[in-house]
């Protein structure tokens, strides 16, 4: 019974692949063709729910080759946690290892809303961010296996990876965000027009550190965004059983919001589009709640079956999945044939099995790494203990 209520909620925020189709239409803006060729989209009315501030325009302006590297990133987010998921499950992966399948549009969308000046910081549902803040698969994959050409130099792990204006990859739920509303407050104070994504989940959201990061965020004005991305469950507890209101949009009370299709990655991206200009203009935070989906358990370690229905995992794929609603719109459009992006998909596993490969080839981190990037250099103290006590280094 209760799991036909969630089957039913969990539902009820996205937009089946279906319906966005009948709106589409391709605009000829430019006609010289090729990936310049201008595509029009209108957007399906709900993909935003507001909350005191007007909803962003429904009209989306995009071409050929933008679909095309959207549909190639999200299929590459997904290759990756696939090829993690078979590592982990081969013992070559240690430790926590949460995946993002089903998430994809939320990634690939924000991203494109932004610059690679913007800044994000993210809890541990990381890989698919740092992919697209400029990581490559084999530096993630050789981080997650504990090796040296991982992105952290194999010493982070899944939940610790960090890019160019990206700061992780954070175990401890909910810290990132009054981090995220230091960050943004560095923009500010450094006269700089960049916002900031500061992300969590539902099961984060009611911690009072995210009301304190709030407060101080609208106090100041500062341009940062906070993205509750509600993937229905935080571990194995329902949205409904953790939070007294599930609308995570209204939740800044003072701070005006916004719900968006996280499976659509146009409807994110037109959210982080607007929600940037609105951040940078000096009229401070916005809360942005973004209604997605993982697949996987919440971490390798669960088999996310226990708290939900096989069926409820299944509609969801089969109605809502962000990359074939995609597929289907690149398809409409005559941007390419199901052929195309057959072979597209074929390329796309063929560069995560050569950068798994080259990953697990990589050698261990030198014994030497354990003392470094503790502190800032020319910081360090005269000595730091080891793993025991007469495990000492001196700097
Ligand atoms: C302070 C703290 N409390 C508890 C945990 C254990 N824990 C890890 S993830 C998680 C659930 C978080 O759910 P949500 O915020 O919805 O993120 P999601 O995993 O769905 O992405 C909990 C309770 C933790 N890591 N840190
Ligand atoms: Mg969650």
């Amino acid at each position: 019974m209760l799991s036909a209520r969630l089957f039913v909620k969990a539902n009820t925020s996205f937009t089946a692949v279906r319906a966005l189709s009948s709106s589409a239409k391709v605009g000829m803006a430019n006609s010289s063709g090729g990936g310049s060729q201008s595509i029009h989209l209108t957007l399906p009315e709900t993909s935003f729910q507001t909350y005191n501030v007007e909803a962003p325009s429904l009209e989306v302006e995009t071409n050929k080759e933008e679909m095309l590297k959207l549909y190639k990133n999200m299929n590459l987010i997904r290759r990756l946690e696939m090829a993690a998921d078979g590592l982990y499950k081969a013992k070559k992966i240690r430790g926590f290892c949460h995946l993002s399948n089903g998430g994809e549009a939320v990634a690939t969308g924000m991203e494109a809303g932004i610059t690679p000046d913007d800044h994000i910081i993210t809890a541990y549902r990381c890989h698919g961010i740092v992919l697209e803040r400029g990581g490559s698969a084999k530096s993630i994959l050789a981080e997650l296996v504990g090796r040296a050409d991982g992105i952290s130099k194999g010493k982070g792990g899944s939940m610790h990876m960090y890019a160019k204006n990206f700061y992780g990859g954070n175990g401890i739920v909910g810290a990132q965000v009054p981090l995220g509303a230091g960050v943004a407050f560095a923009q500010k104070y450094l006269d700089h027009p960049f916002t900031t994504l500061a992300m969590y989940g539902d099961g984060a959201s009611n911690q009072g550190q995210v009301f304190e990061a709030y407060n101080m965020a609208k106090l100041w004005d500062l341009p940062i965004i906070f993205v509750c991305e509600n993937n229905k469950y935080g571990m194995g507890t329902s949205a409904e059983r953790s939070s007294a209101s599930t609308e995570y949009y209204k939740r800044g009370d003072y701070i005006p919001g916004i719900r968006v299709n996280g499976m659509d990655v146009f409807a994110v991206k037109q959210a982080v589009q607007w929600a940037k200009d609105y951040t940078v203009s000096g009229k401070g935070p916005l809360v942005m709640e973004v209604a997605t989906y993982r697949y996987g358990g919440h971490s390798m370690s669960d088999p996310g079956t226990t708290y939900r229905t096989r069926e409820e995992v299944q509609n969801v794929r089969a109605t809502s999945d962000p990359i074939t609603l995609l597929k289907k719109r690149i398809v409409d459009h005559g941007v390419a044939t199901e052929a195309e992006l057959k072979e597209m998909d074929k390329q796309t596993k063929k560069e995560v099995d050569a950068a798994q490969k080259e990953a697990e080839a990589s050698p261990e981190p030198k014994l030497d790494e354990f003392w470094t990037d503790i502190y800032v250099p020319g910081s360090e103290p005269p000595i730091v203990r080891g793993r025991i006590a007469s495990e000492v280094h001196h700097y």
